[in-house]
């Protein structure tokens, strides 16, 4: 029998429906009730942003946010839960107003390295090995504002300082070419396998990848998948969907294209992605018009169409298409899939 998918969200997928242009139109979520979703919908795995499992850890002692975390790994046991990985979140606070280890302030980059130590221990604590890099303001909106030379070598010393605050850490870096940055400096799975290649222990170095970030670099995510697969690095998903070179939408996964989605699911089969006990995560938002009282149906539609695209992926004719190959019959090849795709 094959393995079966394990899936994580993030809290930040339940929201409260803002956007830059109001304010949120439903009421916020306890934490609480974000574990509660995630039994109910059948989610195993939680996504944590560092201040997400310690509340206001900027302003506690080292001990205290571990005894914060351990506290809420118990909630997390207490609820058959557990986490998925802590992500240092760097972009909210005033010291990374101009990105954190690429910032021209030298407060500002050994702060952003404190700060991700003490998400180490915070992951530490909460049992998990995995640490997400989403290296958001890393990047410029004015080009010479940085020196893109300076700003890899910083990306490379944090990646070795996290690399060093524990020897069990592993990071997956989430590359997105743009927003809230216009230039990101790390914005493609290429770069950011590189960069873990030239770390202190590149075995200790993957990747996330999330579909709409490969969009926005104009890339296939299923290639970019099949590239980290292929080096033995895809260590988080977060599907979801993006309809063109917008801002980040964070869809259902498959709401823009559908097919698009069937190859990402496709190429996570084709590796076994699921028995490397990796998670499978769903970044996506419920829409603004969304009421309160079905603010969860993006997370039960993303995790319903992975699973009818899985049965799609074990169900398609490789027969059939073997032979369209062999015969360099690439047309026959489409029909085969769109049929296949369209078919009960
Ligand atoms: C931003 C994004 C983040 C990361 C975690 O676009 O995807 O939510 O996934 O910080
Ligand atoms: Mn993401």
């Amino acid at each position: 029998m094959a393995t079966a998918y394990r899936f994580s969200i993030g809290p930040w997928n339940i929201g409260r429906g803002a956007d830059p242009f109001g304010p949120p139109v439903r009421p916020a979520v306890s934490f609480d009730d974000v574990l509660k979703t995630a039994v109910q919908l059948g989610f195993e795995g939680i996504q944590f942003h560092d201040d997400d499992a310690v509340p206001d850890l900027e302003n506690l002692p080292p001990a205290r946010i571990e005894a914060e975390a351990k506290e809420m790994k118990k909630r997390l046991d207490d609820n058959g839960l557990v986490a998925e990985f802590v992500a240092p979140r760097l972009w909210e606070h005033e010291h990374g107003i101009d990105g954190g280890y690429t910032s021209n302030c030298a407060t500002a980059r050994k702060w952003a390295i404190e700060r991700s130590k003490r998400a180490v221990d915070v992951a530490m604590a909460l049992g998990c090995d995995l640490i997400v890099m989403w290296p958001a303001r890393e990047g410029t909106a004015v080009r010479e504002s940085k020196n893109p030379i300076t700003a890899s070598a910083q990306m490379l010393d944090a990646i070795n300082a996290i690399l060093g605050a524990s020897p069990k850490a592993r990071i997956a870096i989430e590359p997105k070419p743009n927003e809230p940055v216009d230039h990101a400096f790390v914005p493609t799975i290429g770069h950011a396998l590189a960069l873990g290649a030239r770390s202190a222990d590149p075995a200790r170095v993957g990747v996330l990848i999330e579909s709409a970030h490969a969009i926005l670099a104009g890339l296939d995510p299923s290639d970019e998948m099949g590239f980290a697969l292929a080096a033995g690095k895809l260590w988080s998903v977060h599907l979801n969907d993006q309809n063109g070179l917008k801002f980040d939408q964070d869809t259902v996964f498959g709401a823009a294209n559908l097919r698009g989605a069937f190859d990402q699911v496709r190429v996570l089969e084709q590796a076994g992605y699921a028995d490397t006990g990796a998670f499978v995560g769903f970044d996506v938002k419920a829409q603004r018009t969304q009421k309160a009282a079905s603010a969860t149906a993006h997370l039960a539609t993303s995790k319903a169409i992975f699973l009818r695209l899985v049965e799609k992926a074990r169900s398609f004719p490789e027969k059939q298409a073997a032979e369209c190959i062999a015969s360099r019959d690439y047309e026959a090849l489409e029909r085969t899939v769109l049929e296949h795709l369209l078919s009960a």
